[in-house]
């Protein structure tokens, strides 16, 4: 049988074939919201569909798109970036969701920088605001860990990688992310249970791939995109709409940041 790394290894000569990069340094996951934000990080690039490649399987949310970004970096560095994930919610397992970490890593890369869409529970938080994660806490009862395999997840998020970007954006925030399994969103209950136990965002991913990028031994940088307020914050209902909205209006903040941030990794 073949395992799960086995198939990341597979993945990554793939990736290697198809874009003609033999080694690639920083990767990116780009979450709802993100995507406007993928042209400034350069425009000497190779696209592919993540399909090309074993183990991804076609994006399901709309507005996320099944692509693979090899950028060239106009500092010279080789970005994989991923303009979609698939997420827990979508049943095809634990082993999916990280599957493009372990490709990355197999790939060559040795920093990941996570960023996701989710709800805020800081009402100063408007729709549009990227915040530092800090730390997490994964309400998704798994992991894509197997067996005794101890990973130690102390500085999970990178500290010297907040302060990079603190030096591009010196006004951004930082906050707790809460990993909920959705597909739903949550109850107003269940949003104030977050803040209780000493979270700041809600959202449904991120957690269990930067499990598997600390196994992996990457360096970690999570920026969650609050599109919205989480349930109860507001008056005002969820909807998904709302999310892109909130992404195309804020690309050029999340372009600028993330394409400064990347010649100071
Ligand atoms: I975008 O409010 C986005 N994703 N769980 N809650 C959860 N996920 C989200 C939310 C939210 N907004």
């Amino acid at each position: 049988m073949t395992t799960p790394y086995e198939l990341a290894k597979e993945a990554a000569s793939a990736l290697a074939e198809k874009t003609g990069v033999e080694k690639h340094d920083i990767a990116l996951v780009l979450g709802s919201g993100w995507l406007p934000a993928v042209d400034a990080l350069g425009e000497d690039y190779t696209e592919i569909a993540t399909t090309d490649l074993p183990g991804f399987s076609a994006a399901a949310v709309q507005g996320h798109s099944g692509k693979i970004r090899s950028i060239r970096s106009a500092s010279g560095r080789n970005l994989l970036v991923f303009l979609s994930r698939t997420h827990y919610y979508e049943g095809k397992g634990v082993d999916a969701v990280v599957h493009p970490v372990r490709t990355a890593a197999a790939a060559g890369c040795s920093t990941m920088v996570l960023t996701n869409g989710c709800g805020g529970l800081n009402p100063s938080w408007s729709p549009g605001t990227p915040v530092l994660i800090r730390d997490h806490i994964n309400l998704t009862a798994t992991s894509p860990l197997v067996g005794a395999n101890f990973v130690d997840l102390t500085d999970l998020y990178s500290s010297r990688l907040r302060e990079l970007a603190k030096q591009v954006d010196s006004s951004l925030d930082e906050g707790v992310y809460v990993q909920f399994p959705g597909p739903h969103y949550e109850t107003p209950a269940e949003v104030k249970m977050a803040g209780i136990i000493g979270g700041d965002l809600v959202g449904m991913s991120t957690t269990l791939e930067a499990i598997a990028a600390r196994e992996a031994g990457m360096e970690i940088l999570g920026i969650s995109l609050v599109t919205n307020l989480a349930a109860g914050i507001s008056d005002q209902p969820l909807n998904h709409a709302e999310v892109l909205e909130a992404g195309r209006s804020a690309a050029a903040r999340m372009g600028g940041l993330l394409s400064n941030l990347v010649p100071k990794i």
